[in-house]
Protein backbone atom coordinates (compact mmCIF):
# COMPACT_ATOMS: atom_id res chain seq x y z
CA UNK A 1 0.00 0.00 0.00
CA UNK A 2 1.42 3.03 -0.61
CA UNK A 3 0.06 6.54 0.05
CA UNK A 4 0.51 9.50 -2.15
CA UNK A 5 0.36 13.29 -1.43
CA UNK A 6 -1.16 14.98 -3.99
CA UNK A 7 -1.19 18.86 -4.81
CA UNK A 8 -4.08 19.98 -6.83
CA UNK A 9 -3.25 23.11 -8.46
CA UNK A 10 -4.37 25.93 -11.16
CA UNK A 11 -6.52 28.93 -11.91
CA UNK A 12 -9.86 29.82 -10.08
CA UNK A 13 -12.40 28.07 -12.12
CA UNK A 14 -10.21 25.03 -14.07
CA UNK A 15 -11.82 22.42 -12.51
CA UNK A 16 -9.91 21.51 -9.19
CA UNK A 17 -12.62 21.10 -6.56
CA UNK A 18 -15.45 19.72 -9.20
CA UNK A 19 -12.42 17.05 -9.68
CA UNK A 20 -12.32 16.37 -6.04
CA UNK A 21 -16.14 16.65 -5.70
CA UNK A 22 -16.58 13.50 -7.77
CA UNK A 23 -14.08 11.96 -6.36
CA UNK A 24 -16.06 12.19 -2.98
CA UNK A 25 -19.38 11.79 -3.73
CA UNK A 26 -20.13 10.85 -0.41
CA UNK A 27 -19.01 14.58 1.14
CA UNK A 28 -21.50 16.82 2.19
CA UNK A 29 -21.29 20.12 -0.22
CA UNK A 30 -20.50 22.22 2.87
CA UNK A 31 -16.83 20.47 3.35
CA UNK A 32 -16.41 22.47 0.00
CA UNK A 33 -17.42 25.72 1.11
CA UNK A 34 -16.27 28.38 -1.12
CA UNK A 35 -14.74 30.68 1.95
CA UNK A 36 -12.03 27.92 2.67
CA UNK A 37 -8.81 28.50 0.91
CA UNK A 38 -8.49 24.75 0.45
CA UNK A 39 -10.03 21.33 0.32
CA UNK A 40 -8.26 18.22 1.92
CA UNK A 41 -9.39 14.53 1.25
CA UNK A 42 -8.59 11.77 1.70
CA UNK A 43 -9.01 9.56 -1.65
CA UNK A 44 -8.91 5.70 -1.86
CA UNK A 45 -8.26 4.09 -5.23
CA UNK A 46 -11.04 3.52 -6.61
CA UNK A 47 -9.57 -0.20 -8.09
CA UNK A 48 -10.73 -3.38 -5.91
CA UNK A 49 -7.09 -4.85 -6.04
CA UNK A 50 -5.37 -1.45 -4.90
CA UNK A 51 -5.33 -0.21 -1.60
CA UNK A 52 -3.16 2.99 -2.11
CA UNK A 53 -4.50 5.77 -0.92
CA UNK A 54 -4.49 9.74 -1.95
CA UNK A 55 -4.63 12.64 0.42
CA UNK A 56 -5.17 15.26 -2.11
CA UNK A 57 -4.97 19.46 -1.28
CA UNK A 58 -6.67 21.36 -3.11
CA UNK A 59 -5.80 25.02 -3.21
CA UNK A 60 -7.72 27.58 -4.96
CA UNK A 61 -6.71 29.61 -7.52
CA UNK A 62 -8.01 32.94 -7.07
CA UNK A 63 -5.01 35.82 -7.41
CA UNK A 64 -4.95 35.92 -3.54
CA UNK A 65 -4.54 32.54 -2.74
CA UNK A 66 -1.99 31.43 -5.13
CA UNK A 67 0.70 33.30 -2.97
CA UNK A 68 0.46 30.58 -0.86
CA UNK A 69 0.65 27.44 -3.25
CA UNK A 70 4.74 27.21 -2.25
CA UNK A 71 3.75 26.79 1.47
CA UNK A 72 1.56 23.02 0.74
CA UNK A 73 5.01 21.88 -1.93
CA UNK A 74 7.11 20.22 1.12
CA UNK A 75 6.09 16.77 1.01
CA UNK A 76 4.34 16.82 -2.63
CA UNK A 77 5.04 13.24 -4.57
CA UNK A 78 2.06 14.06 -7.12
CA UNK A 79 1.40 18.02 -8.84
CA UNK A 80 -1.70 17.98 -10.62
CA UNK A 81 -2.05 21.13 -12.73
CA UNK A 82 -5.56 21.64 -13.69
CA UNK A 83 -6.02 23.92 -16.81
CA UNK A 84 -9.09 24.62 -18.24
CA UNK A 85 -8.76 24.10 -22.11
CA UNK A 86 -12.01 26.37 -23.17
CA UNK A 87 -10.57 29.55 -21.62
CA UNK A 88 -8.97 32.20 -23.93
CA UNK A 89 -5.47 32.02 -25.21
CA UNK A 90 -4.39 34.67 -22.68
CA UNK A 91 -6.09 32.97 -19.92
CA UNK A 92 -4.12 29.37 -20.59
CA UNK A 93 -0.25 31.63 -21.09
CA UNK A 94 -1.54 33.09 -17.77
CA UNK A 95 -2.02 29.19 -16.38
CA UNK A 96 1.29 28.40 -17.94
CA UNK A 97 3.10 31.02 -15.92
CA UNK A 98 1.99 30.54 -12.74
CA UNK A 99 3.07 26.52 -12.98
CA UNK A 100 6.70 28.05 -14.01
CA UNK A 101 6.68 30.19 -10.85
CA UNK A 102 5.51 27.83 -8.86
CA UNK A 103 7.86 25.31 -10.22
CA UNK A 104 10.83 28.18 -9.88
CA UNK A 105 9.87 29.98 -6.21
CA UNK A 106 8.12 26.46 -4.22
CA UNK A 107 10.48 23.89 -2.38
CA UNK A 108 8.89 20.54 -4.21
CA UNK A 109 11.24 17.80 -1.91
CA UNK A 110 9.74 15.08 -2.90
CA UNK A 111 8.03 15.72 -5.98
CA UNK A 112 7.64 12.54 -8.84
CA UNK A 113 5.22 13.45 -11.38
CA UNK A 114 3.50 16.94 -12.67
CA UNK A 115 1.00 15.96 -14.55
CA UNK A 116 -1.31 18.46 -16.54
CA UNK A 117 -5.09 17.63 -16.02
CA UNK A 118 -6.79 19.28 -18.82
CA UNK A 119 -11.05 20.03 -18.64
CA UNK A 120 -13.06 20.87 -21.04
CA UNK A 121 -11.28 19.29 -23.59
CA UNK A 122 -11.29 18.62 -27.62
CA UNK A 123 -8.49 16.73 -29.57
CA UNK A 124 -6.98 20.08 -30.75
CA UNK A 125 -7.29 22.12 -27.76
CA UNK A 126 -5.22 19.63 -25.62
CA UNK A 127 -2.82 19.88 -28.39
CA UNK A 128 -2.63 23.58 -27.50
CA UNK A 129 -2.33 23.08 -23.96
CA UNK A 130 0.21 20.51 -24.62
CA UNK A 131 2.55 22.77 -26.71
CA UNK A 132 2.16 25.84 -24.72
CA UNK A 133 3.18 23.80 -21.55
CA UNK A 134 5.71 21.81 -22.96
CA UNK A 135 8.43 23.93 -22.35
CA UNK A 136 7.61 24.05 -18.66
CA UNK A 137 7.40 20.51 -18.36
CA UNK A 138 10.46 20.12 -19.86
CA UNK A 139 12.11 22.14 -16.98
CA UNK A 140 10.06 20.85 -14.04
CA UNK A 141 12.90 18.32 -13.46
CA UNK A 142 11.20 15.75 -12.39
CA UNK A 143 10.62 11.83 -13.22
CA UNK A 144 7.45 11.40 -14.95
CA UNK A 145 5.36 14.13 -16.66
CA UNK A 146 1.60 13.72 -18.19
CA UNK A 147 -0.91 15.17 -20.01
CA UNK A 148 -4.56 14.18 -19.20
CA UNK A 149 -7.48 14.92 -20.98
CA UNK A 150 -10.17 14.00 -17.80
CA UNK A 151 -12.31 15.20 -15.29
CA UNK A 152 -12.59 12.20 -13.56
CA UNK A 153 -9.62 11.15 -10.95
CA UNK A 154 -10.21 8.01 -11.87
CA UNK A 155 -8.30 8.95 -14.80
CA UNK A 156 -5.10 10.82 -13.01
CA UNK A 157 -4.71 7.51 -10.61
CA UNK A 158 -5.52 4.70 -13.18
CA UNK A 159 -2.34 6.75 -15.65
CA UNK A 160 -0.46 6.49 -12.37
CA UNK A 161 -0.93 3.07 -11.69
CA UNK A 162 -0.50 2.01 -15.37
CA UNK A 163 2.85 3.28 -16.14
CA UNK A 164 4.15 2.83 -12.73
CA UNK A 165 6.03 5.13 -10.63
N1 LIG B 1 -18.80 22.46 -18.60
C1 LIG B 1 -17.92 22.14 -17.66
N2 LIG B 1 -17.91 22.88 -16.52
C2 LIG B 1 -17.01 22.55 -15.57
C3 LIG B 1 -16.09 21.48 -15.73
N3 LIG B 1 -15.32 21.41 -14.61
C4 LIG B 1 -15.75 22.40 -13.80
N4 LIG B 1 -16.77 23.08 -14.36
C5 LIG B 1 -17.48 24.22 -13.79
O1 LIG B 1 -16.53 25.27 -13.64
C6 LIG B 1 -16.80 25.98 -12.44
C7 LIG B 1 -15.56 26.11 -11.59
O2 LIG B 1 -15.12 24.82 -11.23
P1 LIG B 1 -14.36 24.54 -9.85
O3 LIG B 1 -14.16 23.07 -9.77
O4 LIG B 1 -15.05 25.19 -8.71
O5 LIG B 1 -12.99 25.28 -10.13
P2 LIG B 1 -11.72 25.39 -9.18
O6 LIG B 1 -10.55 25.04 -10.02
O7 LIG B 1 -11.91 24.60 -7.94
O8 LIG B 1 -11.67 26.96 -8.89
P3 LIG B 1 -11.16 27.75 -7.57
O9 LIG B 1 -11.57 26.99 -6.36
O10 LIG B 1 -11.80 29.09 -7.69
O11 LIG B 1 -9.67 27.84 -7.69
C8 LIG B 1 -17.93 25.25 -11.72
O12 LIG B 1 -19.12 25.96 -11.95
C9 LIG B 1 -17.98 23.90 -12.40
O13 LIG B 1 -19.31 23.39 -12.44
C10 LIG B 1 -16.14 20.73 -16.94
O14 LIG B 1 -15.38 19.80 -17.17
N5 LIG B 1 -17.07 21.12 -17.87
MG1 LIG C 1 -11.98 25.13 -5.94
Amino acid sequence: MTSYRVLLLGLDGAGKSTLLRHAKPDQPRASFAPAAAFNVELVRCPRHDCSDTFCVWDVNGDAQTRRLWQHYALGTQLLWWVVNAAEAPARLQESRDELDRLLKEATFDALEEVALVVTRANDDSVEAVADLFQDTLMRAGVARTRIIPTTCMRDCIDALLRHGV
